[in-house]
């Protein structure tokens, strides 16, 4: 799943895809590296980030939807049934929900959804960043959202951890230790650590434009620990990891 943040402010690449034509080009240019999905978001979702109008991220997401959906299939990336639903009107199959809230709208839609864990919201869940158990936590969440969206008739349904959000560096830690307890719940599982500020922190303070080793090594991980799926922003140099893994490693390819 390729990154396309079509906002002033996303953190690693905000405001580089405001115009429509260069995020329309660099959807198809993550789809000629490998995305099998692009995800496209209107709002910035980094701690502590404020909230969009839904008039406003739909009139920068819908557009890009519109003209990649015939090429590609299309994610949503929103917190906002109105702009759910209008960019499944311009093709979007799939609702990537950081709420873990928007289910009766692909439910409704008859599309794929995307159950993400979170506490709190953007603006506030690094200030709830308190588990006993993470890993138990998020585990039970993910069983909990999954089984409502798959009873309200939802056929595709993601699990995902939400790294980054509302979590401590030792509790993204935690949860990619445990990635193999949440494959195992049953749902495709989805992992999001692209460029994400813990590993910055790992690397001795490194800008978000300078976090591909860490990217690599934690969608790497996150596959062999069962993840179907990588959110990431760096497409090419990912996919390449994953065929390496997936074929020439696991299946004797290079011997
Ligand atoms: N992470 C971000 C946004 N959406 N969706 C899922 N399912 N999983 C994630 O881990 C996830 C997500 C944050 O990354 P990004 O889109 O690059 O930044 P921003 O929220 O600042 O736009």
């Amino acid at each position: 799943m390729g990154v396309l943040n079509v906002t002033p402010d996303s953190f690693s690449d905000g405001g580089r895809y405001l115009d429509v034509d260069a995020a329309v080009a660099h959807g198809l240019r993550m789809v000629a590296e490998g995305a099998d999905i692009v995800d496209v978001g209107g709002e910035s979702t980094r701690p502590g980030a404020a909230p969009v109008d839904g008039d406003v991220e739909r009139g920068c997401v819908v557009p890009v939807i519109a003209a990649l959906a015939p090429q590609v299939r299309v994610s949503v990336d929103t917190r906002k049934a109105v702009v759910a639903e209008a960019a499944i009107g311009a093709g979007a199959t799939l609702v990537n929900d950081v709420s873990a809230t928007l289910w009766p709208v692909a439910a409704a839609a008859g599309v794929g959804w995307v159950a993400m864990h979170m506490r709190g919201t953007p603006e506030t869940m690094q200030r709830e960043a308190h588990y006993d158990d993470v890993v138990g936590e998020v585990r039970a969440f993910l069983i909990a959202r999954a089984a409502e969206a798959r009873e309200a008739g939802v056929d595709e349904v993601w699990i995902d951890p939400g790294i980054g959000f509302g979590k401590t560096r030792a509790h993204n830690l935690a949860l990619l230790r445990g990635l193999g307890t949440l494959a195992a719940i049953g749902e495709p599982l989805l992992v999001g650590t692209s460029r994400k500020s813990f590993l910055g922190e790992l690397a001795g303070g490194a800008p978000a434009d300078d976090r591909l080793e860490g990217s690599l090594a934690t969608a790497v991980w996150s596959m062999t620990q069962g993840a179907a799926m990588v959110r990431v922003h760096d497409v090419g140099p990912t996919v390449q990891a994953a065929r390496l893994i997936g074929e020439d490693v696991a299946l004797g390819e290079a011997s």
